[in-house]
């Protein structure tokens, strides 16, 4: 469906501001969900219409922009409010949607797992519930009023008792899949390897670089696309002292990520605060850089990922044709500049993710005295380096976290006392 999309801001709140960069956004998002945007407007106002964001000339503007490109639909880069998208599907005669919206509906489309589509749904469901419940004397509201306690308001009654019974029953399945995976994580906590989450703005090559990463053995998809990657995919990655970590590609970050679609992603996203590493991945030829990172790091305190290393990554170095576009860079983090493309750098970014796994995942020695039966646990969630049998038992030589030493060394020394 051919469509128009607009951004308005406010004079007093941008005053050189142009819009242009969040549009060429939107555009790509409108593509991404399958439409065809025609044409690109940017408002700028003194005031928000409340009836209907931008005022009444504007919306003849857009009516007769309608008719001319034949655009059967207008997405604005602003949320609007359940009256305002209403106003205007009503004045303008077309399908009227909100940036938040289109987000959606792409993860909605995009999702393949049992729960990355069930999450979609929840999130879909949640704006929906959001948009009838909401305050601000929505159209049906006042017509319900004016007729006293009309079929208005009863159907509105009717349609947020039917959705609030769809979350519900969505949320009971999102959370039976939860406990399966935490259940997952308990054993993975106990695998003898580092977990590392790659994370990023859309498109920033992610899954592109978990690709070069493992050597692009059972590749994973990536593409020239917005949210190409919407469910989490692990891959054990080899450092070149022999060591192993687990790196976890999961969706992007946008800015203005919808909160529903964040409340529905929960599960999944929180997968990022149980990792030793996070890897901030930046599209260092992206004019927006700036705006990306802050936007990222926002979503990243919004999920409690914080207090976790964090290695800032900035890719597409080979794509940068005018230099100005990484100024932004401070110097001490320049030297993380890779290509996932043609690999250049990812060496080095390996070897720095090995230093920072180090300083949780240390090196231990430990004697397990013989017949304690504790090689087989050792084993399981520790790194063995080196493994001697002398007369007392073995001696370990393993990488493993802080706690995992300390309940097994003191298991050691128990049985090492005979007090197995
Ligand atoms: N020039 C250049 N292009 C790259 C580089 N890394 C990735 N790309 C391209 O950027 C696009 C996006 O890559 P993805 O790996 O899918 O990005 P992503 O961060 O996983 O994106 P989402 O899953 O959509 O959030 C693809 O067309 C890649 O080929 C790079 O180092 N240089
Ligand atoms: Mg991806």
């Amino acid at each position: 469906m051919k469509t128009i999309l607009v951004a308005a801001e406010l004079k007093r709140k941008h005053p050189q501001g142009d819009g242009g960069s969040s549009l060429d956004e939107l555009w790509r998002l409108a593509e991404t969900a399958g439409l065809e945007p025609v044409k690109k407007v940017s408002v700028r106002l003194n005031m928000w219409s409340p009836a209907t964001l931008v005022g009444s000339g504007k919306v003849e503007e857009l009516k007769a922009l309608a008719k001319e490109t034949g655009a059967g639909a207008v997405i604005f880069d602003e949320e609007l409010s359940p009256a305002q998208a209403r106003n205007l599907e009503k004045e303008l005669g077309l399908t009227v949607a909100d940036r938040a919206r289109l987000i959606i509906e792409i993860f909605a489309l995009r999702a393949r797992t049992r729960e990355g589509k069930l999450q979609a749904q929840l999130a879909r469901f949640s704006y929906a519930l959001g948009r009838i419940a909401g305050k601000g004397g929505s159209m049906d509201q006042q017509r319900g009023m004016i007729g006293g306690r009309g079929s208005g308001e009863k159907k509105i009654e009717y349609e947020r008792r039917a959705l609030r019974v769809k979350i519900t029953e969505l949320q009971k399945e999102i959370d039976a899949i939860r406990r399966e995976r935490s259940t997952q994580r308990g054993k993975r906590d106990s695998l003898p390897m580092p977990q590392v989450s790659i994370v990023g703005y859309t498109n920033a090559g992610k899954s592109t670089l978990l690709n070069r990463l493992t050597g692009g053995k059972h590749a994973i998809y990536a593409d020239d696309k917005l949210f190409a990657t919407l469910d989490p995919s692990t891959k054990r990655v080899r450092f070149a002292s022999g060591g192993w970590a687990l790196f976890t590609d999961t969706v992007g970050f946008i800015q203005k990520l919808p909160h529903d679609l964040i409340a529905a992603f929960r599960a999944t996203l929180e997968e990022i605060s149980y990792s030793d590493l996070i890897l901030h991945v930046h599209d260092l030829s992206s004019p927006e850089g700036k705006l990306q990172h802050e936007a990222v790091k926002a979503t990243l305190d919004e999920l409690g990922a914080t207090g976790i290393p964090v290695i800032n990554v900035f890719n597409k170095a080979d794509a940068v044709k005018d230099p100005s576009v990484s100024a932004w860079v401070p110097d001490r983090l320049r030297p993380m500049m890779v290509s996932a493309l043609n690999g250049k750098g990812v060496d080095k970014l390996l070897a720095a993710c090995e230093n920072a796994l180090a300083r949780r995942w240390g090196e231990y020695e430990l004697l397990v005295p013989t017949g304690s039966g504790l090689l087989k646990e050792i084993y399981a969630c520790c790194m063995v380096k080196k493994a001697e049998y002398g007369e007392e038992g073995v001696t370990l030589n393993f990488k493993a976290t802080p706690e995992n030493y300390a309940r097994l060394a003191k298991k050691a020394g128990a049985a090492g006392r005979g007090e197995n």
